[in-house]
């Protein structure tokens, strides 16, 4: 885990970073697994012990909303223990440092890269660094009838189905905001990402195995419109054969060093 990839590819790396007038980043769980936050492939990833099936699609949730919530609240506690890392840092300074340059996409739902621009940002207005969570957030609501969003919800008790949370407008349950399989993305959410790969010139892929549609088309975008994709990542993936630049090794120690 504590390889790092050769001075010249990291050299190349920093001039196409530095070079681009405007950067795509697609983050996946890799970036987090530094802070401690589990991975989903990954060899102790949460689908090597879980199955999506039962956890994390719609009907899993309508045939046994406690055991989805009794995942969700473990996964909710792990997360509220975990801190940003130098990863999440060194991109929230990218992103930060020259306002519409660089757009964050994110597969993740754990608000680390939040946490980061904020604490990066310090007095200053974060908002250039916060990344599009494109499968949306752990730590909010959503109510399952009406939509409606939650931001701050009490931690769950999921005993049985009848202490789960329920909407206060029309009493369907509430569920966690995040995008399960079979589930449709946000569609502006989705469009700005689109939007931002066209524009760039780099596309910089962090800690994803890229086989998670449609987020796993930013890439590919960036791509057909003439850009090159960097890739970091200790393991191979679905991407690295598009890849321009691939640095082999964790995003926490590699992020900063290509990142000024
Ligand atoms: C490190 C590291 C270190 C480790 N540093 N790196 C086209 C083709 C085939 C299938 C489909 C398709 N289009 C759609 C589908 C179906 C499906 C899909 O993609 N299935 C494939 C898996 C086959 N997609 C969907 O269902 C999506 N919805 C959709 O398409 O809707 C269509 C629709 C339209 C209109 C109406 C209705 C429907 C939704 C996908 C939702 C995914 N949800 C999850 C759970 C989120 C909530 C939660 O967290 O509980 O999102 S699944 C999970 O996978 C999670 C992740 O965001 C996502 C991606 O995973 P990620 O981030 O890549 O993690 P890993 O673990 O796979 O990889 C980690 C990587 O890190 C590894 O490579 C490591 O090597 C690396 N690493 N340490 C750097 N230190
Ligand atoms: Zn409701």
């Amino acid at each position: 885990m504590n390889q790092i990839p050769p001075r010249a590819a990291r050299t190349q790396a920093r001039d196409i970073l530095s070079q681009a007038d405007h950067v795509v980043v697609l983050t996946g769980a890799g970036i987090s697994a530094e802070s401690g936050v589990p991975t989903f492939r990954s060899a102790d990833g949460l689908w090597k012990t879980f199955r999506a099936e039962d956890l994390a699609t719609p009907e899993a949730f309508g045939r046994d909303p406690r055991l989805v919530w009794e995942w969700y609240g473990w996964r909710r506690e792990l997360i509220a223990a975990c801190a940003p890392n130098p990863g999440h840092a060194a991109l929230a300074r990218l992103a930060l440092k020259a306002p519409g340059r660089t757009t964050l996409v994110t597969q993740n739902v754990d608000g680390l890269h939040h946490r980061a621009a904020r604490a990066e940002a310090g007095d200053n207005d974060p908002s250039s660094g916060l990344p599009l969570e494109l499968h949306g957030a752990i730590h909010r609501d959503r109510c399952s009838g009406c939509g409606r969003l939650d931001e701050e919800p009490a931690p769950v008790d999921a005993t049985s189905e009848d202490t789960l949370p329920r909407c206060h407008q029309c009493a369907a349950l509430m569920r966690p905001d995040v995008v399960w399989f079979g589930e449709a993305l946000d569609h502006d959410l989705l469009g700005a990402a689109f939007a931002a790969a066209e524009q760039a010139d780099v596309c910089l892929v962090v800690g994803t195995s890229a086989l998670v549609y449609p987020a796993a088309s930013v890439p590919d975008v960036t791509r057909s419109r003439g850009g090159v994709i960097l890739e970091i990542n200790p393991e191979a993936t679905a991407l690295s054969a598009s890849a321009a630049v691939t640095l082999r090794g964790p995003a926490g120690l590699i992020l900063p060093d290509i990142i000024s």
